[in-house]
């Protein structure tokens, strides 16, 4: 099959979502065609099944914003027609789904019917979306999808909540490349990172103020008077200088390392033994499943989707979002004691399987196959 995708390219999870898929399905001997601003940051190689398709948009000054999705629906509509693709898959709604709506009309008028599938992955709905700016544009996109997909069941109730939606909305969770992770227990540079009597309690976001990166700091800041403990940050936003600021303020700068964006994720995670998602919402929790899959068990809030990924009491913990003390304490039962981290940690890695790519790529495919039945109705 030949399948356009639509995503953003930065670090985030929903681009590291559909970049993953993008690499799975090629390799399945599907043809991928990536359309978007920037190579996306988790696509290395590209191949024969591999394309990338970049969407510029020239500067004019006339304009005071430039129409990215002017530029978008353009470019879906050579690539589409060039190309021969078979399904559109748009990931996040703003403006993807819009724009790919645009270029399937435009399409049309040339006898051309293209499929599109849209997946909804949080702040698209939760955030974003349902602002009244936006939300006429973000319905219309949905009902007007050929297929809906939402990466959570909590994702799912919210849209339905939040959104007239007149569509069926399928459930496809994140996943994660199980197979990938075999091997990298074993060269853990730990002590690179901290002594050997420390815990290395880890954060990994784009830093915006949804993550609540305070609450992270003050739940270490709490664990690290009763465990000598290292707090590694992970990522770049626009709450990182006030974070700083923070660490500074409690007299903790000295043991908490702000790393910036990192390529290297899974070898952080390799020698994390707690990994930390306050967050305000959530509608999955890809970060959670990516530490997961890594050993390394979550404290975290129980917004949004969180509690279909860590599970109380056995992935890790769930708190009211805020409540910064009792994820304190929670962090330090798991902390303290060598063999309730090993539980945990075991337990970890085998909630994260739930999720293995062999199980959600299917479903993808599927609905794939479901988007060129709609072709094939309505060319006939
Ligand atoms: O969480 C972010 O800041 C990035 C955001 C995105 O849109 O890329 O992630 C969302 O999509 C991920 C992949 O489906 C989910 O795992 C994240 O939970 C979701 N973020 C939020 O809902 C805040």
């Amino acid at each position: 099959m030949k399948i356009a995708i639509v995503c953003y390219p930065t670090f985030g999870g929903s681009g590291v979502v559909a970049t993953e898929l993008g690499i799975a399905l090629a390799d399945r001997g599907h043809e991928v065609h990536f359309v978007t601003y920037k190579q996306p940051v988790r696509l290395e190689l590209l191949n024969n099944n591999i394309h990338f398709h970049e969407v510029s948009v020239p500067e004019y000054a006339l304009f005071h914003y430039q129409p990215y999705e002017l530029a978008l629906s353009s470019k879906l509509v050579d690539t589409i027609r060039l190309y021969e693709i078979d399904v559109l898959h748009v990931h996040y709604a703003i403006p993807h789904a819009y724009a790919g709506y645009m270029a399937k009309k435009m399409l049309q008028e040339e006898g051309i019917f293209i499929p599109m599938v849209t997946t909804l992955h949080g702040t698209d709905i939760t955030l974003v979306g349902k602002h009244p700016f936006y939300k006429p544009a973000v319905t219309f996109s949905i009902n007007k999808s050929d297929i809906v997909t939402s990466v959570s069941q909590n994702l799912k109730d919210s849209t339905l909540e939040l959104f007239d939606i007149e569509n069926e909305i399928e459930v496809i969770p994140n996943f994660i490349e199980t197979t990938k992770f075999k091997n990298s227990f074993t060269d853990c540079q730990r002590s690179l990172m901290a002594n050997d009597d420390e815990k290395i309690i880890t954060h990994i976001s784009n830093f915006r103020k949804v993550k609540r990166i305070p609450d992270v700091i003050k739940i270490f800041n709490k664990v690290q008077k009763k465990i000598p403990a290292k707090l590694l940050m992970v990522g770049e936003g626009p709450e990182r200088e006030k974070a700083e600021l923070l660490c500074e303020e409690l007299g903790i700068e000295n043991k908490v390392l702000f790393l910036g964006n990192s390529n290297q994720i899974d070898k952080i995670l390799c020698f994390s033994d707690l990994f930390l998602l306050p967050s305000q919402t959530e509608s999955f929790g890809l970060a959670a499943l990516e530490a997961m899959i890594n050993k390394v068990p979550v404290i975290s809030s129980n917004a949004g989707g969180i509690p279909e990924v860590n599970v109380q009491g056995v992935t890790g913990y769930l708190s009211d979002v805020g409540n910064v003390s009792e994820m304190a304490e929670n962090a330090i039962k798991i902390l303290k004691d060598d063999s309730v981290l090993e539980t945990f940690k075991t337990n970890a890695v085998e909630n994260a399987f739930r999720f293995d790519l062999k199980r959600i790529l299917p479903l993808y495919e599927a609905v794939y196959e479901k988007a060129l039945q709609f072709r094939f109705k309505k060319m006939h």
